[in-house]
């Protein structure tokens, strides 16, 4: 039976494990990628676990989420990353050159190499033949030591394309109808792997779109075969020679096939607040839209914003609605701006933002309350726009212009049919990307050699190792889908304290309890309590590091994100499976006690655990972990386990191999 190409890259990189679906294998990794927001406890960690220097192929440290630097805290984390970068020998992008998964697609990202990032939405070079991985900023750190990066070999599902994209329907509405599908725990345990003959049909700026976007499916990744299209790519920016053709045998055996007619497609629209609420754009039109903005890791390259240019053209936003460009790229505003169409925009009452994630996380355009915000992004969680009660829908920049045009969510081919002289943009890529590289520092050219500390840096907290007894409240019951958006908010004010620890706990959790981190610090202990998918959404490793700094012990979930459940690892929080049974009936506030001998229950293996809630009654939990996790839960987190290990005091996987 032959290989898919996912399986022939993850064999290229093995060096620990069998590439058995399910079975836990280390890789190596070629390529790391930090942001701002995230990156600061990367370069605290690597510093916490003495590594001297990066040790892979090549490491890039981006400044993009927080870049209008409204406090100084934003300020000194962007100059400690550039002297971390400096220091270590990483590429540093300043504030303000753009996305990092942007800038990372134009400058470095190839075919058939791997990638770990702190960010989840890593996986956008799949769309270039790239294996690229999310994960929380620790296991950044050790992969960025030259450690393996460690993972379950997930499903490797088929996504047959056929056919080609109609008039007014884009790659959005490709990922939108795999959410539509497959919902935002549909991608779970698994790597999407598109083929057939729609491929060659889609350029590698429409593929990034899907691969980036495939987070939402709650995916390990999304890959695209490389082709004439690649190697087209990376010629226009200026990098043909990186091009090598990577396909699945055509007797791969894949775990499961997903079929997509693009010739069936029409426009969709995610509506508010989940990225899986899809619909087609004309079941919701007559909405009167309120701002629109054009942007993001999904949709805010050159090649997107252009066909909105091209639809402004001599038009004018509605004036009841607010449109906002934020292009992904530097690259892209420079080019927008030196062909003229910035200017264009700007004349159609365009309002244009500097290249940031920005409004993507609520730093910015925030939208009025009781308003309805058409975004190009890729997340539309309740309150991640800056207010509760949002009404964000997300779609393509086509249907995006057109609510901008209209005032209200339009089909935009019944906007053409209805304006008369309206067509189809289409897709059109510079024969050339061009632009200023001035705010990409080689590690070569570094100014710096030391770290730069601003008084608001603060060391990693470390957890003690685990107990033998795990005892305390429940202190919070939560729903199905609790993203790390509601444990630990990225709006302006929460962003200043990613890298104070104890600042940034304040935040725990309050957007659904309040009372959340007083009551935690108090009980001293306890547990969380979740339904499906606990955890979705990004890779902020805060989002277990600030529970457990708040005392929090275990989390017992239905199930888990990816992401998420190793983060809990990497930080001493034992993330426990229940039943639905078991989760209907704890209460919040019931006393939770694991019976067993918890921390030689977890190093010895033992899968099932015994919980006693009140006093009262008993239900069983499951521990699903590899041994080396299990070691790192028992040593209290992967950093305290890593500092052991490097003084030889603890069984299983050795520092190198961490
Ligand atoms: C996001 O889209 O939620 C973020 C902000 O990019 C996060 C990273 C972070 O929390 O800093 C992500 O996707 O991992
Ligand atoms: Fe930035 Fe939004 Fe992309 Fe996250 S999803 S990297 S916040 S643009």
């Amino acid at each position: 039976m032959g290989q898919t190409l996912t399986e022939k890259i993850l064999e290229d990189h093995l060096v620990e494990g069998e590439l058995e679906t399910g079975e836990e294998i280390g890789i190596e990794i070629d390529q790391v990628l930090a942001q701002d927001t995230t990156g600061t406890l990367v370069w605290l960690q690597f510093e916490a676990l003495e590594l001297d220097e990066v040790k892979t192929e090549l490491a890039a440290q981006y400044c993009d989420h927080q870049t209008y630097q409204f406090d100084f805290k934003n300020t000194d984390d962007h100059r400690f990353l550039r002297s971390a970068a400096g220091t270590y020998g990483a590429h540093f992008s300043r504030p303000g050159n753009g996305i990092c998964h942007n800038v990372h697609k134009e400058n470095f990202a190839a075919p058939g190499k791997t990638m770990l990032g702190s960010d989840s939405h890593t996986p956008t070079p799949g769309g270039m033949g790239e294996l690229a991985i999310g994960s929380g900023g620790l296991d950044v750190a050790v992969a960025m030591g030259g450690g393996p990066y460690y993972f379950d070999v997930p499903e490797v599902v088929e996504v047959r394309l056929e056919g080609e994209l109609p008039d007014w329907a884009t790659a959005k509405d490709v990922i939108l109808e795999m959410l539509r599908r497959l919902s935002v725990k549909g991608g779970v345990g698994k790597i999407f792997e598109y083929t057939g003959p729609g491929v060659e049909s889609l350029s590698v700026p429409e593929r990034t779109t899907i691969t980036n976007m495939g987070t939402e499916l709650g995916a390990t990744s999304s890959i695209f075969p490389t082709d004439e299209n690649t190697k087209d790519y990376l010629e226009r920016v200026g990098r043909g020679d990186e091009y090598e053709r990577f396909q699945p045998d055509d007797d791969a055996d894949y775990d499961d096939q997903v079929t997509i007619d693009l010739s069936e497609l029409e426009p969709l629209i995610a509506e508010p607040s989940m990225p899986d609420n899809v619909v087609p754009v004309r079941e919701v039109a007559g909405t009167d839209v309120d701002q629109v903005i054009i942007g993001s890791c999904t949709n805010g390259a050159y090649e997107d914003i252009l066909p909105s240019a091209k639809m402004l053209e001599g038009r004018e936003v509605n004036p009841t609605t607010e449109m906002i460009v934020a292009p992904g790229s530097k690259q892209a505003s420079e080019m927008l701006a030196r062909q003229g169409w910035t200017a264009e925009m700007m004349a159609a009452g365009v309002n244009f933002s500097e290249a940031t994630c920005g409004a993507c996380i609520g730093i910015g355009h925030v939208p009025a309350s009781d308003s309805v915000s058409l975004r190009t992004f890729n997340r539309n969680f309740e309150g991640r726009s800056g207010i509760e009660d949002d009404d964000v829908y997300l779609c393509s920049p086509e249907v995006a212009t057109a609510a901008a045009l209209k005032g209200e969510i339009v089909d935009p081919r019944d906007l053409a049919d209805e304006l008369g002289d309206l067509e189809d943009p289409g897709f059109e890529m510079p024969d050339e990307y061009t632009g200023s590289t001035a705010d990409l520092i080689d590690p070569e050219e570094a100014p710096d050699d030391e770290l730069i500390k601003g008084p608001n840096i603060s060391e990693v907290p470390l957890k003690d190792e685990l107990g033998s007894d795990l005892q305390g409240p429940n202190l919070l019951k939560m729903g199905d889908n609790i993203t790390t958006d509601h444990i630990t908010p990225a709006n302006a004010d929460a962003l200043k304290f990613r890298s104070n620890i104890p600042e940034y706990a304040k935040f725990t959790l309050t957007r659904v309890d309040e009372d959340f981190p007083e009551r935690a610090l108090e009980a001293d202990g306890g547990f969380l309590v979740a339904g499906e998918n606990y955890g979705q959404g990004s890779s902020r490793e805060h989002a277990a590091l600030c529970p457990m700094y708040l005392g929090v012990e275990g989390v017992l979930a239905q199930s888990f994100a990816r992401i998420h459940k190793a983060n809990l690892f990497n930080f001493g929080l034992i993330p426990l499976t229940i039943d639905e049974e078991t989760y209907e009936q704890i209460d919040q506030g019931d006393d939770v006690e694991i019976v067993d001998d918890v921390a030689e229950a977890v190093r010895s293996g033992q899968e099932e655990f015994t919980v006693r809630i009140d006093d009262d009654w008993e239900a069983t939990a499951h521990l699903d972990a590899s041994e080396r996790e299990r070691e790192i839960l028992a040593d209290g987190g992967k950093l305290s386990h890593t500092k052991k290990q490097a003084q030889g005091g603890s069984s299983g996987a050795t520092p190198a191999d961490d």
